[in-house]
């Protein structure tokens, strides 16, 4: 059975164009340096970013995880968005894996407030751990594919600047951001040193992200990506579907952003069903299901019956995101499931 699957944009499947491209994929083994796909993709991936390099990972949290590694030692300080990736979702990795410790801010929307981020790097005192790294998220998932400002980002960049502190974003989603800024991405990618992004969420691919960065912070990487079994053999096979993702994907994102609008109008004329509108900037949609007397697993079970998935995120909330293969008939759909579900109750 064909699902209507809003559970993420992870779940999207290599397109046709793809699967050509991996069959057809010229390789050699990349921990040699001798995969010639690959290396075109990581030119094109540090190109589009406009750093100086770029390295295949396996996944975005590999991504992010070798980025906090090369930028930190045991025992610095990292300053996150409480709700960020990273953080949630990570299996607590910045502690195991770099030895950090973290110090969160509130964000509004998942923005940090740079006041909050300036206020909360340590100063030089015999007690204090080293601020070693500012992590932002854009867009950022929990808060609902929101979009941060480049003002925001330019302020907190000039910030971390004048503290010697470098900036990691986590940009899982940054086509979506620029898509809904309406700006190249590498206006967003400019304001941090280095940048993880996800060629397998509403780009596509199957499997795979890219950190960019400068020369000499991708050398350093590449060790901890090896560290953390992430050297990978004939990887072409695999980045022949990220060139195509970057080449093809990149520019009907607003498709995408269009259909989590129209679902989350749709939603909001539901008895029981709130969506802060004011969220609903990109490819997700957080609703608040409280009012209809369902749970988000009690509706998500119920709407596997009308062929639909999605996921619980919390008691009484439920997370839609819409991809490449969610088109505006299966928005109607979804819909017209829940407004039946939800006046069954
Ligand atoms: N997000 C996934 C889940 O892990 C929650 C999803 O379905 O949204 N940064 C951000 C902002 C992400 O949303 C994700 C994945 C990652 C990093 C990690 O990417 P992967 O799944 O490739 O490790």
């Amino acid at each position: 059975m064909g699902y209507i699957d809003l559970r993420s944009d992870t779940v999207t499947l290599p397109t046709q164009e793809m699967r050509d491209a991996m069959y057809k994929a010229e390789v050699g083994d990349d921990v040699y340096g001798e995969d010639p796909t690959v290396k075109r993709l990581e030119e094109m991936a540090a190109n589009i970013m406009g750093k100086e390099d770029a390295m295949f990972v396996t996944s975005g949290t590999q991504g992010n995880q070798v980025s906090v590694m090369t930028h930190t030692h045991h025992g610095d300080e990292i300053i996150l968005e409480e709700r960020c990736h990273i953080i949630t979702y990570e299996v607590g990795g910045i502690g195991y894996l770099s030895g950090v410790q973290v110090k969160t801010i509130r964000g509004i929307n998942g923005i940090m407030d740079p006041k909050d981020i300036l206020n909360a790097i340590r100063m030089e005192d015999i007690h204090y751990p080293k601020t070693s790294l500012i992590c932002l998220e854009n867009t950022h998932n929990r808060a609902g594919g929101t979009v941060t400002p480049l003002s925001n980002m330019k302020e907190v960049y000039q910030i971390a600047k004048e503290h010697d502190i470098p900036i990691h974003l986590d940009g899982a989603r940054i086509f979506n951001a620029a898509t809904y800024l309406n700006v190249d991405v590498k206006e967003i990618a400019r304001y941090a040193d280095s940048v993880m992004f996800c060629l397998s969420k509403g780009l596509c691919a199957p499997v795979g992200s890219i950190v960019t960065g400068s020369k000499e912070f991708i050398k350093k990487a590449r060790k901890y990506r090896k560290m953390l079994g992430g050297g990978l053999r004939q990887a072409g096979i695999l980045a022949a579907a990220g060139i195509v993702a970057l080449e093809k994907m990149t520019k009907r994102l607003s498709e995408d952003h269009e259909n989590a609008r129209l679902l989350a109008e749709g939603l909001n004329s539901i008895k029981g069903i709130k969506v802060d509108m004011s969220t609903v900037q990109t490819n997700i949609v957080m609703s608040d299901i409280s009012a209809t007397g369902l749970t988000g697993a009690q509706l998500s079970s119920k709407l596997l019956d009308y062929g639909i998935k999605v996921n619980g995120a919390g008691d009484y909330n439920v997370r839609f995101v819409t991809h490449y293969y969610i088109k505006k008939d299966d928005i109607n759909k979804v819909l017209h499931a829940i407004n039946t579900i939800v006046k069954e109750q």
